[in-house]
């Protein structure tokens, strides 16, 4: 048997992810902060890294400077030598809206000749828009075990939740011979986590065949179940598509509780603080004699004067005396005046809530404003990057 080539990694990162709202105003949902000071492609980018897999191509599309920015050349992840290499794939830009990527799969035929170039055994298709641990290693030689010509990772979902994503039904080989996107009326719970890897002609193959065939989900995996090898690798551990402001809040949550589900520090996640544009030398957090914090997250350069429950707090967030945070996720540089209360909240960065005010549902966690789209009203309240919040009033 010849020896195999190292895999191919092609990372999407480029989708809108726009239920994530004034988070993702500026900046594309891969490249929103997550867990003090990630990015959530970091987590994307890390597997990766600890997976031994060191070529890799990220496409981007929605607002992608912070993202760019945040990739610089691939050093954090160490993706920079000789032999290895992260490169940024931009959309091939024509002069029709209709040039602009259509689906997931077209924005793969766009950068086809990236592919070509970088030949490989198989083509690991990745997301970045996921909070998760695998290693690919074994998902590729699962793949290669099974003859297989697309494996998709896939999990089991609760029932309920199924209708976001591709949900397949697989025989006792674990072959899928059943396959629909986002079913109105499920079958199966068993989910796709939206990691492929496909054999790298077959991949070719399928994206030269017809050029209406714009999305993995939609049409090219429909077809491969239909007529060739297509296998579920499953999996048991912690991945979350954190694609709704309540599955974000959760996802942070779920880094501060006492059995703390995800762990970017047993995970081996990487991230590259200081492509924020600001000394990665900030100082240690520090407590003055008033503070009390319990059950929480607080990076570097924060200053707590108050009190902070059950919150993840970013670089730099300051909580002055007898402020109360709790429940609650600050990104970098916010700061909260003197006996102000936020409560239920996500505020983006360099937020100032001046003293005395109270922001988020307070004690009302139970009535949340039913007026907004459903996948809004979660309770949380949303405060947009560098807003400014007077002292006296209650939001
Ligand atoms: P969706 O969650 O709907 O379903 P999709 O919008 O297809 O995902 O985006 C997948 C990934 O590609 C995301 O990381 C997104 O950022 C990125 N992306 C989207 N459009 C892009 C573009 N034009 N250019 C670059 N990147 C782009 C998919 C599958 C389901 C599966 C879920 C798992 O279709 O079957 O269950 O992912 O989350
Ligand atoms: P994002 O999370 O979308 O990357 P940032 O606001 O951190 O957003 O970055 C946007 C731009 O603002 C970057 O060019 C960054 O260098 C710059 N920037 C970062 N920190 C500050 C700051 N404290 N004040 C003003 N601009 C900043």
């Amino acid at each position: 048997m010849s020896v195999k080539q190292e895999a191919l990694v092609l990372l999407l990162a480029g989708g809108v992810g726009s239920r994530l709202n004034i988070l993702v105003q500026s900046r594309a949902k891969p490249a929103v902060p997550f867990a003090g000071h990630y990015r959530i492609i970091d987590f994307s980018l890390s597997n990766v890294m600890t997976s031994g897999l060191t070529k890799i191509g990220v496409l981007t599309q929605y607002k992608p400077l912070s993202l760019m920015r945040h990739l610089g050349m691939g050093e954090a992840w160490d993706f920079t030598g000789r032999s290895r290499g992260l490169k940024i794939l931009p959309p091939h830009t024509g002069f029709k809206d209709s040039d602009w990527y259509k689906g997931t799969a077209d924005a793969v035929r766009q950068n086809i000749d990236f592919l070509e170039k970088n030949p490989a055994d198989e083509v690991l298709l990745l997301s970045g828009d996921h909070i998760y641990n695998m290693d690919f290693h074994a998902m590729i030689e699962y793949h290669r075990f099974k003859k297989a010509d697309v494996t998709i990772g896939m999990m089991v979902v609760p029932m309920s939740e199924i209708y976001q994503f591709g949900a397949g039904v697989t025989d006792d080989n674990n072959r899928i011979i059943d396959w629909e996107e986002k079913p109105e009326h499920p079958k199966t719970n068993l989910a796709s986590m939206g990691i492929y890897v496909f054999d790298y002609k077959y991949l070719l193959d399928s994206l030269y065949r017809d050029k209406a065939e714009v999305d993995f989900g939609m049409h090219i995996l429909p077809r491969a179940i239909d007529n060739d090898n297509v296998f579920a690798y499953p999996f048991y551990g912690y991945w979350r598509d954190v694609g709704t402001i309540q599955s974000y809040w959760e996802a942070n949550m779920d880094v501060i509780m006492r059995d703390s589900a995800i762990s970017p520090a047993a995970w081996g996640v990487r991230t590259n603080i200081e492509a924020d544009g600001r000394p990665a030398d900030r100082p240690p957090a520090r407590f003055s004699n008033s503070a009390k914090v319990s059950c929480s997250m607080i990076s570097a350069g924060c200053v707590i004067r108050g009190t902070v429950i059950n919150s993840v707090l970013a670089p730099g967030v300051v909580v002055e005396e007898g402020a109360v945070v709790r429940d609650s996720i600050l990104f970098a540089d916010c700061t909260v005046g003197k006996k102000s209360t936020v409560d239920l909240t996500i505020c983006d960065k360099r937020v100032k809530i001046s003293g005395d005010t109270i922001v988020g549902s307070g004690m009302n966690h139970d009535f949340p404003n039913i007026k907004q789209p459903k996948h809004l009203y979660t309770g949380i309240t949303l405060v947009g990057k560098e807003a400014s919040i007077p002292s006296g009033i209650t939001i």
